[in-house]
């Protein structure tokens, strides 16, 4: 982990399964941010952000991939990784700004390596030559059953907000049990960075905690006192997050 202060901004991370409210979380993270930190604040996801990546994800998204296997998958999670980077995150963090970004590496160790059956190491060390030392300085690792994950994705489409089922969600159930454990895994072994949040509970609670997280883990950014903001300083509860990926204000 890259201490805040040492490269000026604050780089936080939203990580989970399908449906566990990441982006609906983000928003409203952003939104007290902003209000309370009297910095700028980044929104961003994974795959995707930049021009670049964006295109690697809709490539990703529609299975064109899957066909190659999970090393080539995660080798184009990582090109896309490498673009937002370089062009988007490392730039916003020199800036001092506070950088969220729904999904990032824990993800790639979860789905292609835990659940899609990768070599560990061989992740890691792509990881490394990947990240370097751009290490999240806090991942807030959203935990739910996935059943539940996965109606609420279903239930958003249903509701016509959202496109045909991708590449990962289509997976079977298993698969989606073995992400829940992967992403647990991950908070253990590394506690000091990453903090878990019940995402079963309604929207305004999840924000709650993850608000005490953020204050607990990085006392400088304030977000506990947010509490005190008027109502409607967060996005709508059903935002998409890619509406303002790599908006910073
Ligand atoms: N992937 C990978 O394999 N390797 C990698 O390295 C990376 C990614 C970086 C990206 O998909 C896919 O890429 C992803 C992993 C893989 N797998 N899939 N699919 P994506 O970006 O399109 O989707 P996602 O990241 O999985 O997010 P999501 O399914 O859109 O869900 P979410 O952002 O976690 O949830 P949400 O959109 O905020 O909420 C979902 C619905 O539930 C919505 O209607 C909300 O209003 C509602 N909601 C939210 N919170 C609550 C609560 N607390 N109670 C009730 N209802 C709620």
């Amino acid at each position: 982990m890259t201490a805040p202060g040492t490269r000026g901004g604050t780089f936080i991370t939203f990580e989970g399964g399908e449906g566990t409210g990441k982006s609906t979380q983000i928003r409203r993270l952003a939104a007290r941010l902003r209000l309370e930190s009297g910095r700028p604040v980044l929104t961003t996801r994974e795959p995707g952000g930049s021009a670049k990546a964006e295109r690697i994800r809709e490539a990703l998204l529609a299975g064109l991939a899957k066909p190659y296997g999970p090393f080539a998958e995660a080798l184009l999670f990582s090109a896309a990784r490498i673009d937002h980077l370089d062009t988007l995150i490392r730039p916003a963090l020199a800036r001092g700004e506070i950088v969220l970004c729904d999904r990032f590496a824990d993800s790639t160790r979860a789905y292609q390596g835990a659940a899609g059956g990768l070599d560990p190491a061989a992740l890691r060390a792509l990881e490394g030559v990947v990240v370097g030392p751009t290490r999240p300085d806090l991942t807030l690792i959203l935990d739910c059953d996935p059943e539940l994950g996965l109606a609420r994705a279903r239930a958003r489409r249903d509701a016509g907000s959202d496109g045909a089922v991708d590449r990962f969600e289509a997976e079977a159930l298993a698969f989606h049990a073995r992400l829940r454990n992967a992403f647990l895994a991950i908070a253990a072994e590394e506690p000091g960075r990453c903090a878990i949040v019940d995402a079963a509970l309604p929207a305004d609670a999840v924000e709650a905690a993850i608000r005490a997280a953020v204050a607990e883990r990085l006392p400088g950014l304030r977000p506990a006192q947010a509490g005190l903001l008027p109502a409607q300083a967060h996005g709508r509860s059903d935002d998409r997050p890619g509406t303002e990926h790599g908006d910073a204000a």
